[in-house]
């Protein structure tokens, strides 16, 4: 045991009664917009976090008023499953009680923005009504389960999407909190009456996430969450899956002892098996998490800590049985499969571009209303990409001329007709709603790309799929460093540069150029998108190319992230 105190939010978790603390009587408080410290931390195991309009902030503080306080709500959606009637709740959630818009996230969640807080509670329970929830969406729990978007493209995908869902009803936590705060459930009287048998009365040291992939599709990036699982598909049947654990992306600029990390393949299970290894893997990180320092408890730093074999033994204790030896598998790709597909059963699916995510109206580009209208015909369901994209999906021959003329009315039916490197985007939320935010990335990454477009053009790539990935900070929501092209904010119109992700999502970049600004990004991209275009050897990938020509070297494993860099990676004093 160590004997470093406990962080700070393990005596809140502790004190709130299994995540009540003040949150109901702080609603009810009007005289303000915003919760008490402890209970912004506790609500966010609700699926909402506090937040403050970023660009109205100079102009609040010279008139001395607070800041624009309102909550985001993340409404959980387990392999990204809506039905028509959810988006169309949705929707009208984010205009009655939101910005207008609805965000795509790259977990397969919906994100309501700007909701204030005399209207928390209406929403939830809204949200509730129509058969969703927020519960465990963010805090120290399991989050959405995610898992390939292509649930019907065979049955192992149905297959996959059940464990998804299995996995999630078994993690989601017990406490009756969420049900007597916002649904007015009945009121349990004293804590004790209650119990969560695995997650106990502290919760876990950190976030933890989990997905489920269908190989060779890697879209839902397995090596950056905290548990996989990659199903093995041996004559034609599910045999079972991989078990991969210790991804994370989140670090802080210049502090070498945080990394992002890619997660180890340390076994093999039955279907049969799959919930109680999730059980058991989030069990051994509740007992072996570094609960006195935040920027050290995700299970990464427990398994680069003690090691993976220590990790794998201990897990197999907690078992009570052996993981199996690992099975063969190829990832191809971490990207979407745009415009119409066709299942085995002759069932079709459209899959949408949604820039950063972000579904709303623009001149020009009524997207919101179309998917709308779209919603109130359609008799199959939505899946959310964890690209942040939207398949509408389930679509029989009778209805596809119906869906399909929708698309074209609203301007849709085009939406995969880019570039290759835009269609490969992710850009996270970053400004204004996001305080940790230093720089922007979904209001500025489409200018990037249009700047880069232009050069794609001229050396004859644009076609080429090379993935681009923007976020405002380190924590890495947008998965920047797994991109091929990762730009990173340092400060504002300050970016580092990443080259060298894996194509297929598994080789974490390297730091290319750091402090680069809006003036830098076209000059320091075109010689090696031009290199690339000339040089590069049949089939070969941009992240492979560049690190064969020795722009970057390779990252082989989160603790090399930060070593190897060229010195000419930063900026002259
Ligand atoms: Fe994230 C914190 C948005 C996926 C790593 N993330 C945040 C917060 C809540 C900021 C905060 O704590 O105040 C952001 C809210 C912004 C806003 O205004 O909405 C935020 N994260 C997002 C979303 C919405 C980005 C998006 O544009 O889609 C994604 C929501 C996913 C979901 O539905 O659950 C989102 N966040 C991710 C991912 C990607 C993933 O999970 O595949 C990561 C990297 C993987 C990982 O967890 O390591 C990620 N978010 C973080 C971190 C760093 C965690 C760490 O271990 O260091 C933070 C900060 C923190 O936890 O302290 C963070
Ligand atoms: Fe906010 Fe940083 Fe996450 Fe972007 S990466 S949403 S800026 S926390």
């Amino acid at each position: 045991m160590s004997d470093k105190p406990l962080s700070a939010n393990e005596g809140i978790k502790i004190r709130s009664n299994y995540l009540r603390g003040t949150i109901a009587e702080g609603l009810a408080d009007l005289s303000t917009g915003s919760l008490s410290e402890d209970d912004q931390q506790l609500i966010k195991f609700h699926g909402s976090y506090q937040q403050d309009d970023r660009d109205l902030r100079p102009d609040r503080r010279k008139h001395k008023l607070d800041k624009a306080y309102s909550f985001m709500i993340r409404i959980r959606l387990p392999g990204g499953v809506a039905t028509p009637q959810q988006w169309i709740e949705t929707d009208r959630m984010a205009d009655e009680f939101a910005n207008g818009t609805i965000k795509l996230t790259t977990r397969q969640a919906f994100q309501l923005h700007g909701i204030i807080k005399s209207n928390l509670k209406r929403t939830i329970r809204e949200i509730n009504d129509a058969a969703m929830d927020s519960i465990a969406a963010c805090g120290d729990v399991n989050r959405n389960v995610m898992c390939n978007p292509n649930p019907h493209l065979s049955s192992i995908h149905a297959e996959a999407l059940r464990a998804a869902q299995q996995i999630s009803d078994h993690l989601t936590p017990q406490t009756r909190a969420y049900h007597e705060i916002w649904l007015d459930g009945e009121k349990v009287e004293s804590s004790e009456e209650e119990v969560e048998p695995i997650y106990g009365r502290t919760y876990l040291p950190r976030k933890f996430k989990i997905t489920i992939a269908v190989p060779p599709s890697n879209d839902v990036d397995i090596y950056a969450n905290d548990l996989s699982f990659i199903a093995i598909v041996e004559d034609g049947k599910l045999a079972g899956y991989n078990v991969a654990v210790g991804g994370g992306l989140g670090m802080t600029h210049g502090v070498e002892a945080t990394f992002p990390r890619i997660a180890d393949v340390i076994g093999f299970c039955t279907p049969e098996q799959v919930v109680d290894v999730a059980e058991k893997v989030v069990m051994v990180q509740r007992d072996f998490g570094d609960r006195t320092d935040r920027k050290h408890a995700r299970l990464k730093y427990t398994i680069q800590d003690r090691g993976v074999a220590w990790f794998a033994a201990e897990l197999n204790r907690y078992l009570g049985y052996d993981l199996g030896p690992v099975r063969d598998f190829v990832f191809t790709d971490n990207g979407d499969r745009f415009g119409w597909t066709t299942d085995e059963r002759g069932v079709h699916h459209y899959t949408l571009f949604v820039q950063g995510g972000r579904v709303v109206d623009t001149p020009g580009y009524p997207m919101r209303t179309g998917l709308r209208e779209i919603a109130k015909v359609h008799q199959g369901d939505f899946r959310l990409t964890a690209n942040q994209n939207l398949m509408i999906a389930n679509i029989t021959d009778e209805r596809r001329a119906e869906i399909e003329e929708l698309l074209v009315k609203y301007g849709m039916a085009r939406s995969h007709e880019r570039s290759a490197l835009r269609l490969a985007s992710i850009a996270c939320v970053a400004l204004p709603t996001c305080a940790l935010a230093l720089a922007e990335a979904e209001r500025y990454l489409p200018d990037v790309i249009t700047v880069l477009e232009d050069e794609l053009e001229k050396f004859g790539l644009r076609h080429d799929s090379i993935t681009i990935r923007m976020t405002g900070c380190p924590n890495g929501c947008g998965r920047p460093f797994l991109a091929e092209i990762g730009f990173v904010g340092r400060g504002p119109d300050r970016y580092n540069l990443y080259l060298g992700g894996g194509h297929a999502g598994q080789r974490l970049n390297k730091l290319y150029r750091q402090d680069l600004d809006a003036s830098d990004i076209l000059p320091t991209l075109s010689p090696i998108l031009e290199a690339y275009a000339k040089e590069r050897e049949e089939g070969e990938k941009f992240g492979d190319f560049v690190i064969r020509r020795g722009y970057v070297t390779a990252t082989v494993q989160g603790d090399d992230f930060h070593a190897n860099i060229k010195p000419e990676a930063y900026p002259a004093k």
